[in-house]
């Protein structure tokens, strides 16, 4: 840490250091400050607009302070760290978690009570930074979130999107894509205008010999765009430990803009290079599990990891360790393939730059990453045609060549005369035009694979990394089962039931350690705790409820089952099983005499989710589910029995209202493609339980809480290829009852049929490649059992509370000790002072 005033003067500045408030008094203190000067507001003029900017300012100076003192600690401790590389971080808000993370969530609810406001109404003031699409980029936030929290000196390196995950509307039905512009105020980042990095781009490679006969590479022409660095606190929870995440912006190197076009009168093009650079970091690609392949994003992704990586390497040189240290000071996670050219670019650092031998810096580089596989699906697996690469990144195509080489060569030793494997597992794909593979290239340059959930990582060795477990052998790959942090999604997502548990356990000592919520399973037949525990329920449904009426105008009864699936709208994932499951129902009801019905458990099926602007039949399936709520809501004959909700811009603040309000929440992907999922935790946590396949975290959660506890239903993963294969060469024959459902579509019953044609096509017709007619039969006599179940209570609460007991396992905290163990390699920085768990929020 470079530290500029001298000695004398420096007793001065400790007199005067920075003091984080703890007082109620010092905090409406910082408020009034900044409502008078930041916001330069006059006395008593303040909304609760400028109310959330003052608070959160006084929060941010509070994190701002120990963020500081933590890099120092770091800094002077120089143990290693750990740097997690990720396009996206889906954090949401921000108040409401560094409010309790910091333990003074009190406080400032009395403080800004005094001063006028609700602190419910200021928390919902907020913008979500929503830098990611769904599960991967909130993932990666949960681990910023576990990596503070548990003292691990840890850096999250990502883009700063001026738009991030487009705002959903419903219009008529169908899915309209409106941009998020967040960035009109936001008080939590940092820019760092002396931190810029210039990003090279284009131009050639000159080759030449110097004069000790050495082989040199000069990279040379082309663009510079450049890199500045914008810093976010991330607080540990009940720790002083606030850790960086560093997002990078892009602007042009020419400065604003071309002045001498400018005066030449050529406005127009002036602005040119400047727009062209700022759109690299201008928007994030709204695709999940999905690879576009556009240039754009290739320029994205090297423009970020090359910025991340200078930064990297700078803090590294500082220290004037030799190289070969380098994997002994730092562990760098790659999320998913996003980052896979930062593997190359510190090979081209290393010899190009540093002048290091080609083996001595792949030892440096393959020790230092690791790489987390997040999909099987082959849509979603990343691949850059080679003309486009040797264009935009010439010298970085021949490094690739040359580590596929040596790759290959030691393939070859290792397997002699197998050339089919030769092609099967080079990084470059011989197609037209040739391909460079990016999971390959992260396999071959990382030390460690995982996936992220067992069946996950099991299906990764056994095909689409098969002939790589042959050739590294088992030890290079493992499973690391994803999680979530308490933290947000109970502590902050349920207060009223972290309350109940922290007077059940001896504080709040489980959102720290969750093997805590243990303790509960001695009250899953206590009478006055299961009330307790109903109420809460009920009382989190109630405020769904409201939500439900004030975004879609329906009115639905808190008693019915609450039957939820948010998440991304993907064939894959299902909905549309679900979708066609409720009309099946509604067939049901209508056939039914009043008698019947009166036995019916009523049901709101609700659903939320965002569809990838360009997946067509994504959007037919969320305008099929609209059509069919617009028909059933207003049926008389069904009232309150069943009621289809579409929520509107699915997100992470609103996740918090809906996870805690579900009685059952729907995990329904064919059994294979699913990787993890993560949503199903969250929901289990907060005491809902799950209909769900054979898939993801799913096992693992069955595993932990017990089959009786979840709703399981479907073919298995091992027998899906087969059951495609009969779907294409054998017969195909479909469910008797999603026949009468895909009747009741072609009916016209929910709108022009024409509308739903690919889809009901892609079932019966094309091959049912997800298999919803092969599910369709078990996932209704499923849902029939859940109705059964929820009638009674009593066992239904019960198994509620010994789920939330048996969650322990699925913490992010978890997680990171995982990887911190068996991937990075990492130690915990450990702080001193800690608030006193329980004492505090
Ligand atoms: O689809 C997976 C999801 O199952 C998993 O929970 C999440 C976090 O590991 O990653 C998703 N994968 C992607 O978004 C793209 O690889």
């Amino acid at each position: 840490v470079e530290a500029s005033i001298p000695e004398p003067q420096r007793d001065a500045w400790k007199k005067f250091q920075a003091k984080p408030f703890v007082s109620k008094d010092d905090f409406e203190k910082e408020v009034v400050r900044h409502v008078e000067t930041t916001l330069a507001r006059s006395m008593f003029n303040c909304d609760e607009t400028a109310a959330y900017a003052a608070a959160s300012l006084a929060f941010r100076d509070r994190l701002i302070t120990e963020w500081n003192r933590t890099q120092q600690r770091q800094t002077f401790a120089d143990t290693k760290r750990v740097y997690y590389l990720s396009l996206e971080f889906l954090m949401g808000r921000a108040l409401d978690n560094a409010m309790l993370n910091v333990g003074l969530k009190n406080v400032a609810k009395e403080g800004l009570s005094e001063l006028g406001f609700r602190i419910e109404d200021i928390i919902n003031q907020e913008h979500d930074a929503a830098l990611g699409n769904g599960g991967l980029g909130r993932l990666a936030a949960c681990f910023l979130d576990s990596m503070a929290s548990l003292n691990f000196p840890a850096w999250g390196y990502g883009l700063r999107y001026k738009y991030g995950i487009f705002k959903q509307e419903i219009v008529d039905g169908y899915q309209v894509e409106v941009p998020d512009y967040w960035l009109d105020f936001n008080p939590w980042e940092f820019p760092r205008h002396d931190i810029v990095v210039d990003v090279q781009f284009y131009g050639g490679v000159r080759k030449y010999q110097d004069e000790d006969g050495k082989n040199v590479a000069v990279w040379e022409g082309g663009e510079i765009v450049k890199a500045t660095a914008y810093d976010v606190p991330i607080p540990g929870f009940n720790t002083p430990t606030t850790n960086n995440m560093r997002l990078w912006s892009s602007k042009a190197a020419s400065g604003e803009f071309d002045f001498q076009k400018f005066n030449s009168g050529d406005y127009e093009s002036s602005v040119a290079d400047q727009q062209r650079a700022e759109t690299i970091s201008a928007v994030l690609y709204p695709n999940d599990n999905l690879d576009r392949g556009k240039e754009l994003r290739l320029k994205q992704q090297y423009f970020w990891v090359a910025a991340s990586l200078y930064d990297i390497v700078r803090r590294f040189k500082k220290s004037k360790r030799a190289w070969s240290e380098f994997p002994d000071q730092i562990a760098i996670q790659l999320n998913d393939t996003h980052p896979t050219l930062a593997i190359v670019e510190l090979q081209r650092i290393l010899i190009d730059m540093e002048g290091l031998d080609w083996d001595e810096a792949w030892t440096i580089v393959t020790n230092t990453f690791g790489y987390t596989n997040h999909t099987v699906l082959p849509e979603a697996l990343e691949k850059w045609s080679v003309p486009l690469f040797q264009n935009l990144l010439p010298r970085h195509l021949q490094i690739i060549y040359d580590i596929n080489m040596f790759f290959l060569q030691s393939v070859e030793r290792k397997f002699p005369g197998d050339r089919d494997m030769l092609g099967r597992v080079s990084i470059i794909e011989e197609s037209q035009p040739k391909m460079v593979r990016m999971a390959y290239l992260a396999i071959v340059g990382s030390h460690k694979v995982n996936g992220v959930a067992e069946l996950h990582s099991d299906l990764i060795k056994t095909t689409i990394f098969r002939d790589f477990v042959k050739i590294f052998g088992p030890d290079k790959f493992t499973n690391v089962t994803n999680g979530i942090t308490p933290r947000r999604w109970l502590h902050q997502a349920n207060p009223r039931l972290s309350e109940l548990i922290a007077s059940k356990t001896g504080g709040l000592g489980f959102l720290k350690d969750l093997n805590i919520l243990n303790e509960l399973e001695k009250f899953a037949d206590d009478k006055e705790f299961k009330k307790e525990w109903a109420e809460i329920k009920y009382a989190n449904k109630v405020r769904l409820a409201k939500y439900i009426k004030s975004s879609t105008g329906v009115t639905v009864n808190p008693s019915s089952l609450f039957d939820i699936q948010v998440k991304r709208i993907h064939e894959y994932k299902r909905q549309q099983l679900n979708i066609f499951g409720v009309i099946h129902r509604y067939l049901t009801i209508k056939a039914m005499t009043p008698n019947e019905r009166k036995k019916l458990t009523p049901r709101v099926s609700i659903f939320g989710g965002k569809a990838a602007p360009g997946y067509w039949m994504a959007k037919t399936i969320i305008h099929l589910i609209n059509n069919v709520g617009a028909v059933i809501n207003k049926d008389p004959d069904v009232g309150d029995l069943l009621k289809v909700i579409f929520l509107e811009d699915y997100n992470v603040s609103k996740a918090e209202i809906i996870t805690p309000a579900s009685d059952i929440s729907e995990h329904i992907s064919t059994a294979g493609t699913e990787a993890s999922g993560t949503s199903n935790m969250k929901f289990v946590l907060n005491g809902g339980l799950i209909i769900g396949t054979c898939d993801g975290a799913n096992i693992e959660i069955t595993r932990e809480i017990g089959e009786n506890n979840i709703f399981l239903f479907g073919n298995l993963a091992e027998d899906v290829e087969d059951l495609r294969h009969t779907h294409n060469y054998g017969s195909h024959t479909m469910d008797t009852d999603l026949v009468k459902v895909f009747d009741l579509i072609k009916s016209n019953a929910f709108g022009d049929a024409g509308a739903f044609g690919a889809l009901t096509g892609s079932i019966e017709d094309h091959g049912d490649y997800y298999l919803v007619s092969d599910d369709f039969h078990s996932y209704i006599e499923t849902q029939a059992l859940v109705d059964e179940a929820y009638k009674d209570q009593e066992e239904w609460i019960t198994k509620t509370i010994l789920s939330v007991a048996r969650m322990g396992f699925f913490s992010s905290d978890r997680c990171i000790n995982e990887y911190a163990e068996m991937i990075w390699n990492v130690e915990p920085l450990p702080v001193e002072k800690e608030n006193g768990l329980g004492k505090e929020e």
